[in-house]
């Protein structure tokens, strides 16, 4: 009998729980074992999986692909069954959950929070020990909150972005974006190809690094410096996490360690590669692993450079331009012990669950971006036909809060994290961790168009944010202000003609998820739910920078395109496929819904110095006050 999708989200949500405190013992014992799982078990339990190790992520490959091709739902239960007996405990979630999101069957099927499956990977260790504590002396039925620790105080500047880069949102952003693009996805083998999958690499973390030097400025910070030489001393760093798994801390950095050469890969051949890579983007050209020329145009460019950068198996030559971006996050969360000698755990760069909280993090990224940002500037400049949009004309932009108008707040807001889902308290009462993180006020962009032709037209509404000002105050340069440019959102609409108001709220953001669901929800939920979530997309309470207490200038770029220029369509359309967060997630498994270059108009180089002066009617930029006020928290 055909099991249906809520059935199937029951029998899968208990393979989630408890991952952390999975033993070692059973990794001994023999036992009758799939033939299919044969070979797998390298990575022992209590290691720290790598996202970004080549041999770790090449086991989970081998993994997920095996989950994948399991015939029916219950054979695929059964070896998820096996391997949770044997496998490294983070190994086994990340393949698991490539799966679920990739099997046909689990169509629907919602994964958990990563949050929930490993919250020491997001709750400091002296909060989690608080809760233990706290947990054993109440009552059993007794719900217990704790409120979680501060990592570090403002003797260290970057301590002030703490709450951004440690913000429980967007590192599983970030740990689901990397499922739903798995590095080692093999089409060939899978049989779907995923669609731009290098330049969304590149798009989605420049996005996080506009939004990060946003943070900055907001913070009185100057933005960051790209990590460039490889011998610089790092910023020290201290997450204050613990693995539970292994029971070590994530290795902390003190100030000024350099990176240095391990056994997988040394520091010179990361020179090599960055050499070879940006040799090729000069040239215009790479050399595949036939010792072809492979140009880098202006439609594919892009993204055989992501691959290559990053690099994922469909990178055109690993031999030659090796995987400079992945071993970059190896050696920096190695760089304090990075032959071994104090089997330490890594620091928190090697995970994409916790990596986004360490402040190299985003200089690293700078630094790939910068790569990218090389290419670029080879491609011509675009030309107004290829930025405008006949007849149709922006007369006015607004933005309104519900007590103003062009000008929006920010505050910090209470939240909770049940972490007794990943972790036993041997309770029937939930354990709770509270938490502050940032949040805004909700908004609507209010926006007068004129169409001057007769007839309807679909558009594309492109809309972005950037700071006005750097960090001493003077006005930002149109072709800088691209690097800061935050894609807020991206919608199609119709223009009737004449005057048109489009009004759009900011919850219905195509960069941000629209649903938290919790182990809880999943558990209790009877109905099938119909659109389905992949759990990536940025949070919602993120989408806009902190801005400052007496208010900061923004300029909301707002452009509208012709869709039916732009849009892509997918024959194999299946309507709710992860859909919610397409800007930065894409259709999960179905073409990139828009056909412009990814930052599109913001990708190229922009000749003019004031922004103003490069506008045309199709395209507007107001200016906003983003203002945060920390006397407000607002409980919705
Ligand atoms: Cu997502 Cu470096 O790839 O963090």
């Amino acid at each position: 009998m055909a099991v249906n999708v809520e059935e199937k989200q029951q029998r899968l949500l208990p393979l989630f729980q408890y991952v952390p405190l999975l033993t070692k013992e059973k990794f001994s014992l023999k036992v009758e074992r799939d033939e299919r799982l044969e070979g797998l078990g390298i990575l022992g339990r209590g290691v720290l999986f790598s996202y970004f190790h080549r041999d770790h992520l090449e086991e989970a490959r081998h993994l997920f692909e095996i989950l994948i091709s399991a015939p029916t739902f219950d054979e695929f239960m059964d070896l998820c069954h096996q391997a949770r007996d044997f496998v490294n405990e983070g190994l086994y979630i990340y393949a698991v959950a490539v799966a679920i999101l990739h099997r046909s069957d689990c169509r629907h099927v919602t994964l958990p929070p990563v949050q929930e499956i490993f919250p020491e990977k997001f709750v400091p260790i002296e909060t989690l020990l608080k809760a233990y504590k706290l947990a054993a002396m109440h009552d059993d039925k007794e719900e217990v909150i704790v409120k979680s620790e501060k990592t570090g105080n403002i003797l260290d500047p970057e301590y002030n972005l703490a709450y951004y880069r440690e913000d429980i949102g967007i590192n599983a952003h970030h740990w689901h974006w990397h499922l739903v693009y798995p590095a080692t996805w093999r089409a060939e083998v899978l049989g779907r190809r995923k669609d731009r999958k290098g330049e969304l690499f590149y798009y989605m973390h420049q996005q996080m690094c506009a939004r990060y030097d946003s943070e900055r400025l907001s913070n009185g910070l100057p933005r960051m410096i790209p990590f460039h030489n490889f011998h610089d001393p790092l910023e020290g760093y201290s997450s204050h996490l613990a693995s539970v798994v292994n029971g070590q801390p994530y290795a902390s950095r003190p100030e000024g360690v350099v990176m240095q050469d391990m056994r997988e890969v040394s520091v010179q051949e990361m020179e090599r590669w960055r050499e070879r890579i940006l040799d090729a983007i000069h040239l215009g050209s790479v050399i595949d692993k036939h010792g072809k020329e492979v140009s880098l145009d202006e439609d594919h460019g892009i993204d055989v450079l992501g691959n290559l950068v990053e690099s994922s198996y469909d990178t055109i030559n690993d031999d030659y331009y090796g995987s400079l971006h992945n071993w970059g996050h190896v050696l920096m969360a190695r760089a304090q012990d990075h032959d071994g000698r104090y089997q330490t755990n890594p620091g928190v760069m090697s995970d994409t669950a916790t990596s986004l909280r360490d402040p190299i993090f985003y200089r690293w990224h700078r630094f790939i971006d910068d790569m990218f940002q090389e290419y670029k500037k080879t491609l011509p400049n675009y030309n107004k036909q290829q930025l405008g949009f006949v007849g149709v004309e922006i007369q006015s932009v607004t933005v309104k809060t519900e007590k103003n108008v062009n000008a929006i707040q920010t505050f910090f807001k209470e939240d909770a994290l049940v972490v007794s889902h990943g972790l036993n308290f041997n309770r029937s009462g939930a354990v709770k961790v509270t938490y502050e993180h940032l949040d805004h006020e909700q908004f609507t962009y209010k926006i007068k168009v004129s169409n001057q032709g007769t007839k309807t037209r679909h558009a594309y509404v492109r809309i972005f944010l950037a700071p006005k000002f750097d960090e001493l105050g003077n006005e930002i340069k149109a072709n800088e202000l691209r690097r800061l440019m935050i894609e807020l959102d991206k919608f199609a609409t119709e223009l009737e003609p004449g005057i048109n108001t489009i009004e759009r709220s900011s919850r219905d953001s195509s960069v941000t998820v629209d649903q938290d669901y919790t182990f809880h929800s999943l558990l209790e939920e009877t109905e099938e739910h119909h659109s389905e979530s992949c759990n990536c997309g940025w949070p919602q309470h993120l989408l806009i920078p902190k801005g400052k207490d007496k208010g900061m200038p923004f300029h909301l770029f707002v452009m509208l395109t012709d869709f039916t220029q732009d849009f892509v369509p997918d024959h194999a359309h299946r309507s709710g496929t992860c859909a919610d967060a397409v800007s930065y997630c894409g259709l999960k498994d179905e073409l990139y819904p828009d056909k412009r270059p990814m930052g599109f108009p913001f990708d190229r180089e922009i000749e003019e110095e004031d922004l103003k002066d490069w506008l045309l009617p199709n395209m507007s930029a107001t200016e906003i006050s983003i203002m945060f006020n920390s006397q407000k928290a607002l409980h919705e």
